[in-house]
């Protein structure tokens, strides 16, 4: 249901038949809750997160888009997560439990302002979806309404913070051997080695022409986090680690160690979209019980 949440800021929740449930704030379009049936909460959201609007909120799901990081003039991570969303009246306005899933479609267009800043039209429908078993999933749907006949082209990430018991025994399986640029050395084209990526120190990489099925183990949750992903390529791996989490003022000193952002991503090869084309990126999590015990 349609509620006020922090700040006064409107969001939708989500509740799945057995108990699973989600929150996706109209600001940013962004998720900031997916808990399991145990009410254990699945994403990671700063304890120090801005729910301020221009700023984005630390956390959550927050959608990268026209622009992923600085690859452009925009702002860091484009505008999408610093503009209001609002419920699509299109489709069913509110989430609609048929058999047991519920949804809820937001749709992002730009004002006037927008255009000044990224001089195209289009059209945003966020689906969030919560599935039977508890799965969280995210479709976005990208269309060029240009009447000027312009194409545009843009890069776009699920920038997912997911939320972890000890960074240091958690391991990243479906990523070995692939290349990826490192943004700690200018971006530069590296080959990963060839078993499960850890971590000890700050990572930031964005793999290329990843698998669909990622799988984020944690060990003393004894959980195994999976991303299945359409239209999304790219994967990008970030952890701050210690010095960079210091310097973000809405990040706790020692909160590197709870999370880990995975993120189902388009941005080696931009999309481009004709005047009536529609791009779609969609991305399915789900937290299941693992056996995984570390050094395996
Ligand atoms: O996705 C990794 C990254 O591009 C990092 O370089 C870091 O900047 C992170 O995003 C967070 O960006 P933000 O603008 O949300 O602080």
């Amino acid at each position: 249901e349609l509620c006020k949440g922090i700040n006064g800021l409107e969001k939708v929740v989500l509740r799945e038949v057995r108990g699973f449930s989600a929150e996706v704030y109209l600001y940013g379009g962004h998720v900031t809750s997916w808990k399991n049936e145990h009410g254990e909460e699945l994403l990671f959201v700063s304890s120090k997160a801005n729910f301020k609007p221009p700023k984005p909120i630390r956390g959550g799901i927050p959608i990268c888009f026209s622009q992923f990081s600085n690859l452009g003039s925009l702002e860091q991570h484009g505008f999408a997560r610093n503009r209001l969303w609002s419920v699509d009246t299109d489709p069913p306005p509110f989430p609609t439990t048929s058999s047991n899933k519920a949804f809820i479609d937001l749709i992002l267009k730009p004002t006037e302002e927008d255009m000044k800043i990224w001089p195209h039209s289009y059209e945003f429908r966020l689906r969030v979806t919560l599935g039977p078993g508890g799965d969280l999933m995210l479709t976005s749907r990208v269309r060029n309404t240009n009447t000027d006949g312009k194409p545009f082209s843009f890069t776009f990430a699920y920038h997912t913070y997911f939320s972890v018991s000890d960074i240091s025994e958690v391991r990243v399986e479906g990523l070995e051997t692939l290349d990826y640029l490192d943004n700690l050395q200018n971006r530069e084209r590296f080959t990963e080695q060839g078993d499960a990526i850890t971590f000890e120190s700050e990572v930031d990489k964005i793999y290329l022409s990843t698998p669909t099925k990622i799988a984020i183990l944690d060990h003393e949750k004894k959980r195994t986090f999976v991303i299945r992903k359409d239209g999304l390529p790219d994967a990008v791996v970030w952890n701050p680690w210690d010095k960079k989490a210091k310097a973000m003022a809405d990040f706790g000193d020692d909160e590197y160690k709870y999370m880990l952002c995975v993120e189902a991503a388009a941005i080696e090869k931009p999309i481009t979209l004709k005047p009536g084309e529609e791009w779609k990126g969609r991305q399915e999590l789900s937290a299941v019980p693992s056996s995984y015990c570390s050094g395996q």
